[in-house]
């Protein structure tokens, strides 16, 4: 079908409704990201090797690695060690600092919903609050929800600008792992005080040795995944319902032709789950249909897309490069986001169609959209006005310039760690018998973002097949989940594509082989898995037959992701090429190196297929270590 395409089109997407829409836009003349890359080429080989500094006003700086005419240092004395160092652990500065305060505004909303001050919060997991408090040590007899969660809140809230003493959630990790951490120097401190020491640390003239700052790098990564992200998902979890498994559909064809569409773009649950609730109010429903549309239709896009995905059942329209398509579409009354992946390309955009953009966070203000700030205090009521300038919209759609793509999926997805141990009968033997076995032989991670240098979604999902293949069983988050729920590899029918052995386990307890896990900050689920195999097997996670994959990879966050992947003891494979190559050193530490000092290492691999085999590889020789 995709042969009525050129080749310029085909090489972007292999999703046939992204493929679609790409000719669309062509036809309008309209301008994506795809075109946007085409016109950066070729991009900067020194920013492509990491090697450009601008941390002073001296600069910019510049090393020429391959020239043995150029600049050796920068003006400073930096060398191209230093400088890749650098630029390196501030992208982990800045990743780790936006899932962390996505975690921070989680636990906000659970103070204000505990003080009563909460818009139309509540708590939802009332069992999930107590076992979370209690690890806090706060006392949760005979109290009332509000009560205990009024003290976790504060708990929650002390972490992230804690000035000595460990971050509570990192003391889920093995025992041996926290050992490691502590002897490294690296067991981080408050969220906050570790990625403003990153701040403080690249200025010119701190910190110049590249392991002492790559290290730094891995501290503020940990804070972030066993801190801020983990922090994101378990108050996630109490306030708004842990996921179970939930069917729903996937794809730009969740969106209707006859209803008022409305894309929730961004990330953070608080304004996501509201617009849900406020898009079943009567009144609006009504005013809907007095300009004649069949209800209000809301779908998810990126990861706040995944958190209403797996614990409301809401459909999603796509991933990362799938944003502007969405508009491209005619039918999308409003594109409602908050922060975080959000291109700033949709102001522009959206004014060529009647689609209004609303922004809402008091973080991410946007050329060309309409900002209707959302605050905890009065969720309900902002809510309602968003929505509601979305049905006003609909009088102003153009009926001619509507193309919905007939291309949606079927998947089932919301595996929190609770609804595993619920699918394995309350407890892990029934997966760890599997791994012993060999049923299955391995656990990937497979996550991250889409990145326009590479064939939209084709990683992801050649990536996933040739894992399951294998019998390595997959779980999945963020961008990826959504590649993976549009391929139908979301489904237990998908089982079919497994190796025998995983495809009975599948099979036996009715589970896809791809389970969906939730958005980025849910990796911090993966690693509670990991965590809890370890300790069943006695061992560290490094010792497990387990890898991580981010094929498509763009964002700083998931460079943080990367880090305390590897720094947790996983074994991690980037599809896309980070920028260090500038520092033959820099790369080897990550690339080897790093596998002496946290037990893991990055490898670097553009080929999907060939980087399965990497993961499986390392598993089976973890396998053989474990002596299964
Ligand atoms: Ni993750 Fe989610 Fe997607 Fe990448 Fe962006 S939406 S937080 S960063 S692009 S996977
Ligand atoms: Fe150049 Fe050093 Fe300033 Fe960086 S910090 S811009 S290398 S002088």
């Amino acid at each position: 079908m995709s042969a009525e395409y050129s080749e310029k089109i085909r090489s972007r997407s292999i999703d046939p409704a992204a493929l679609e829409m790409l000719a669309r836009a062509e036809e309008l003349h309209l301008e994506t990201a795809w075109d946007r890359y085409e016109a950066m080429l070729p991009q900067c080989g020194f920013g492509e090797l990491g090697v450009c500094c601008r941390n002073c006003n001296m600069g910019p700086c510049r090393i020429s690695p391959f020239d043995d005419e150029g600049p050796k240092l920068g003006i400073c004395g930096a060398t191209a060690d230093t400088i890749v160092a650098r630029n390196l652990t501030r992208m982990i500065a800045a990743g780790a600092a936006a899932h962390s305060d996505h975690g921070r505004d989680i636990a906000h909303t659970l103070l204000l919903t505990a003080e009563g001050k909460g818009g139309g919060y509540e708590i939802k997991d009332v069992e999930k609050l107590k076992r979370v408090a209690a690890e806090y040590g706060i006392e949760t007899e005979g109290r009332s929800k509000e009560e205990i969660a009024l003290d976790l809140a504060r708990a929650v809230y002390a972490e992230f600008g804690k000035q000595e003493g460990p971050i509570q959630f990192t003391r889920r990790a093995p025992e041996k792992r926290v050992e490691l951490w502590e002897a490294l120097g690296i067991d981080p401190r408050g969220i906050d005080r570790e990625v403003v020491e990153i701040m403080h640390r690249t200025h010119i003239g701190v910190d110049n040795d590249y392991t002492s700052l790559i290290l730094q790098g891995l501290r503020a990564s940990i804070a972030d995944g066993w801190g801020g992200s983990m922090i994101a998902t378990e108050l996630s979890d109490v306030l708004f319902g842990t996921p179970t498994p939930t069917r729903s559909t996937a794809n730009l064809g969740v969106l209707s032709e006859e209803q008022v569409n409305i894309v929730l773009h961004g990330h953070e649950p608080t304004l996501s789950e509201m617009i849900v609730a406020a898009s079943q109010d009567p009144e609006l429903i009504a005013l809907a249909e007095k300009y004649g549309a069949k209800g209000i239709n809301v779908v998810g896009m990126c990861c706040t897309g995944n958190e209403i995905l797996m614990r409301q059942g809401i459909p999603i329209a796509g991933n990362f490069l799938q944003q502007e398509l969405a508009v491209i579409t005619g039918a999308v009354e409003a594109m409602v986001v908050d922060v975080q992946c959000i291109m700033p390309a949709l102001g522009a955009l959206s004014g060529c169609f009647h689609t209004k953009f609303i922004s809402t966070s008091p973080k991410a203000k946007f050329p060309g959209a309409t900002h209707i700030e959302f605050h905890e205090e009065e969720a309900l009521e902002i809510a309602k006005e968003i929505v509601r300038a979305a049905v006003e919209n609909y009088r102003f759609r153009k009926t001619e310039m509507v193309r919905i793509p007939d291309e949606k999926t079927e998947c089932v997805v919301g595996f929190s760690v609770e609804a595993i141990l619920a699918a394995l009968g309350g407890t892990l033997d029934p997966l760890l018998d599997a791994i012993k076995s060999g049923a299955i032989k391995g656990i990937a991670g497979v996550v991250g973002c889409n990145n326009v240098k590479m064939q939209h979604d084709y990683s992801h999902v050649a990536m996933l097949k040739e894992l399951i293949k294998h019998d390595v069983l997959v779980a999945t988050t963020g961008c990826n989940a959504i590649a993976a729920a549009k391929a139908g590899l979301l489904l237990p029918e998908a089982a079919e594509l497994a190796g025998e052995g995983l495809k009975g386990v599948c099979q036996a307890l009715g589970i896809p082989p791809v389970l969906h896990m939730g958005s980025c900050v849910d990796i911090s689920r993966i690693l509670v898995v990991s965590a809890a195999i370890a300790d069943a097997l006695g061992v560290d996670i490094s010792d497990l037959p387990v890898a991580g994959a981010a094929p498509e990879w763009m964002s700083e966050k998931a460079v943080s992701i990367g880090a305390y992947v590897v720094s947790s003891g996983i074994f991690t494979v980037l599809g896309t090429v980070p920028q260090v190559l500038g520092s033959p050193a820099v790369t080897e530490l990550l690339t080897a190196g790093a596998n002496e000092v946290v037990g893991a290492a990055f490898a670097v691999e553009l080929d999907p297929v060939k980087a399965a085999h990497l993961m499986i590889d390392h598993i089976m020789e973890k396998r053989a270590a474990l002596g299964i």
